[in-house]
C-alpha cells in the first residue's frame, strides 16, 4: 500500500504510524542530492535530519513495539583519513549540508535507542547503484546518457562535473538484504556497508564506455556548474563489522555492477522503458 506523507509533517506521520502498527520501519526517505542539499540547506536539515525525529518521536509516543531502520550514509565522513578505511569508529566530518543533517540522524537515532530503549541501529551505506537509481546521480546519469547515444537519440554530450572523487560503488539488491539482516538482529547497532573498492568517476567512464568501445574523451564536457562547494574526495568503507556480526558480504563488485546499468539502460531503450519511467 503506498500512504502518503511527508517528513516534514510530523502529525501527519504520527497518524500514519498510529494507522499501520508497523513491525519494522526502514527510513530511507530524505532530500538525499548532496549537490541540491547547498541550494536548499534548510529544506534538507528539516527532512533529512529533523524528519528522522519526527518518526523516532513518534514511535516512543506511541509505544510502538517496532524496529527502526535509520539509513546513514557515507556522506558522514569528509572522506579518507589517513588513508585508513572509514568503518564505526571513523569520525565524522561532513563536507554538505546533506552530510551534516545524516550526522544529525545517525546521533539522534543512536540516542533514541540509549535513552528511550527503542530497537533502533543505523546502516552506514556507501554508495549503491542499480538500474533504478535516479537520473541525477553520476552513475546513472552516464549510463543513461551512453545508452541514448548508441541508440541514436541524443547528438549532445554528456556534461559532467568532477571527474577525480572516487567513490565506493556497491550493488543496491545486496545493500537491502543487509538493511534486512540490521533489522533482525536482537540488538540494535550500528554498521558500515561497502564494498570495500573506491574508483573514480574517470575510471566509471572507463568501464562503460569501454565496455561498447566507446571512447569517453569525445563525448564528455565539463560543466563547472556540477562542482560542489566542498567536495568529498575518496570514500573507501570497511565493512568488516558487518561481515563477522551480520554475515553480509557483497558480491558484484564494480565491473559487473557497471555492466549491469549499462546493459539495462540500452535494454530500457529498446523497450521504451526509459520513457515510460520518464512519465511516472
Ligand atoms: O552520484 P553522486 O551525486 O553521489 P554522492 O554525492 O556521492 O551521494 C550519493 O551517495 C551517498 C552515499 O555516500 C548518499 F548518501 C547520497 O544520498 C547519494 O545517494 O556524486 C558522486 C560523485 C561526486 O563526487 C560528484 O561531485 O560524482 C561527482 N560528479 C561528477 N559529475 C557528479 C557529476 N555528480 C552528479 N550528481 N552529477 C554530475 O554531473
Amino acid at each position: 500500500h503506498l500512504h502518503f506523507g511527508d517528513l516534514t509533517d510530523g502529525t501527519a506521520l504520527y497518524s500514519l504510524l498510529a494507522k499501520i502498527r508497523p513491525t519494522e520501519i526502514y527510513h530511507l526517505g530524505a532530500q538525499s542530492h548532496v549537490r541540491v542539499s547547498f541550494d536548499i540547506p534548510v529544506y534538507t536539515g528539516d527532512a533529512t535530519g529533523l524528519g528522522t525525529c519526527r518518526l523516532l518521536e513518534s514511535i516512543r509516543d506511541l509505544k510502538l513495539p517496532c524496529r527502526f531502520y535509520q539509513a546513514g550514509s557515507s556522506e558522514m565522513y569528509g572522506g579518507l583519513l589517513n588513508d585508513s578505511l572509514l568503518s564505526e569508529r571513523t569520525p565524522f566530518h561532513p563536507r554538505s549540508p546533506y552530510g551534516a543533517a545524516k550526522v544529525y540522524s545517525h546521533w539522534i537515532t543512536v540516542n533514541y535507542r540509549e535513552a528511550q530503549g527503542i530497537h533502533a541501529s543505523n546502516g552506514i551505506l556507501f554508495n549503491h547503484e542499480s538500474p533504478r537509481r535516479g537520473e541525477t546521480f553520476v552513475t546513472r546519469k552516464i549510463t543513461r546518457w551512453l545508452a541514448q547515444h548508441v541508440k541514436g537519440l541524443t547528438d549532445q554530450p554528456l556534461y559532467l562535473g568532477n571527474l577525480e572523487a572516487k567513490r565506493d560503488w556497491g550493488y543496491t539488491p545486496e545493500y537491502v538484504c543487509a538493511m534486512w539482516r540490521i533489522l533482525q538482529q536482537e540488538t540494535p547497532d550500528d554498521y558500515v556497508i561497502a564494498t570495500g573498492e573506491t574508483h573514480s568517476i574517470r575510471e566509471f567512464l572507463d568501464e562503460a564506455f569501454g565496455c561498447l568501445g566507446i571512447d569517453w574523451s569525445k563525448h564528455v564536457k565539463i560543466d563547472p556548474k556540477y562542482y560542489r562547494p566542498a567536495e568529498v574526495d575518496v570514500l573507501l568503507g570497511d565493512a568488516s563489522k558487518a561481515a563477522e556480526k551480520i554475515g553480509w558480504v557483497p558480491r558484484v563488485k564494480f565491473k559487473e555492477l557497471v555492466q549491469i546499468m549499462v546493459k539495462a539502460d540500452i535494454k530500457g531503450e529498446e523497450h521504451g522503458l526509459t520513457e515510460i519511467w520518464d512519465r511516472a
